[in-house]
């Protein structure tokens, strides 16, 4: 995969050079370069702001360096390959999550626009359709002051997709948002710490057993902190048991999805 990030700041991106995807860049798996806006400037002082027509507080990222970083950044697509997905982030687009970071490691570039300030001025990114499949994307109900940080962490969670990236792929299988639940809560040695022992049926060495604890676990964590993902769940066809341990937790299977009894307590049965 190729990724270019454009931005005012390229010392913000210095750390997608560590850890996991530093070596993915390494290992030639991920070719990703970042680019200076200003660089796309010509004027003396390098502008790349201007005051909001219509008036306001704040500054607004001028179109035609923009322009100029895009078009050059999408020049660099072979002819044959589809449009590169450029990637806005903002507060104000889709919401980013893990469903939408497999879509995004499926592509064979992407670009990531960092708008600083009040945003870009919005008719490039009308003009960018034209070259790019354009998605305004957000990571949550949260201001950040520009793409930056966003985009760390998009690059690594789309990184981390990429074949070979992750050492051990059966990792990518067992974890949070990987089928619409919380993870499990984990456990290493000693087995007693500081009075506090690890669950018993951990110790078992009896697998299926393990596999339901830990499943119901899953249940039991995603109905107390995330009630929304647990109504978005797909539970057409769940085994008894787990139906059993969802309604301990008041949630009763209704048309394929997952209901919250009325008369449910508060707090779900522990
Ligand atoms: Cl993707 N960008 C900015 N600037 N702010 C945000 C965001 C993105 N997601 C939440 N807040």
């Amino acid at each position: 995969m190729r990724i270019d990030v454009v931005s005012i700041f390229p010392e913000y991106l210095a750390p997608l050079e560590l850890s996991l995807i530093g070596k993915a860049r390494q290992d030639g798996l991920l070719d990703l370069s970042v680019h200076d806006l200003r660089s796309f400037t010509t004027d003396r002082h390098r502008t790349v702001d201007d005051t909001p027509y219509g008036g306001g507080a704040g500054m607004v990222m001028k179109a035609e360096p923009w322009a100029q970083a895009l078009a050059s950044v999408a020049a660099a697509q072979p002819a044959d390959a589809g449009k590169p997905v450029l990637i806005v982030p903002s507060p104000a687009g889709e919401r980013f999550n893990q469903a939408l970071a497999y879509e995004l490691a499926e592509e064979d570039h992407l670009v990531f626009a960092c708008g600083r300030y009040e945003g870009i001025d919005e008719r490039v990114i009308e003009w960018a359709e034209e070259y790019f499949t354009v998605r305004p994307v957000s990571l949550g109900d949260y201001v950040l002051n520009g793409g930056e940080v966003a985009v760390l962490a998009m690059v690594e969670a789309i990184g981390r997709l990429l074949p070979g990236v992750v050492g051990n792929p059966e990792s990518l299988v067992e974890e949070s948002h990987s089928d619409g639940l919380l993870e499990y809560p984990v456990y290493t040695k000693p087995s007693v710490w500081r009075e506090r022992e690890v669950p018993a049926v951990l110790l078992s060495g009896n697998h299926g057993k393990i596999a339901q604890w830990r499943r119901h676990e899953q249940y039991r964590r995603t109905a107390e902190r995330r009630p929304d993902l647990l109504e978005a769940f797909d539970a057409g066809s769940l085994p008894r048991a787990d139906r059993t341990a969802l309604a301990d937790l008041g949630y009763d299977v209704v048309d394929g999805h997952l209901k919250r009894r009325p008369d449910a307590g508060s707090q779900p049965a522990s």
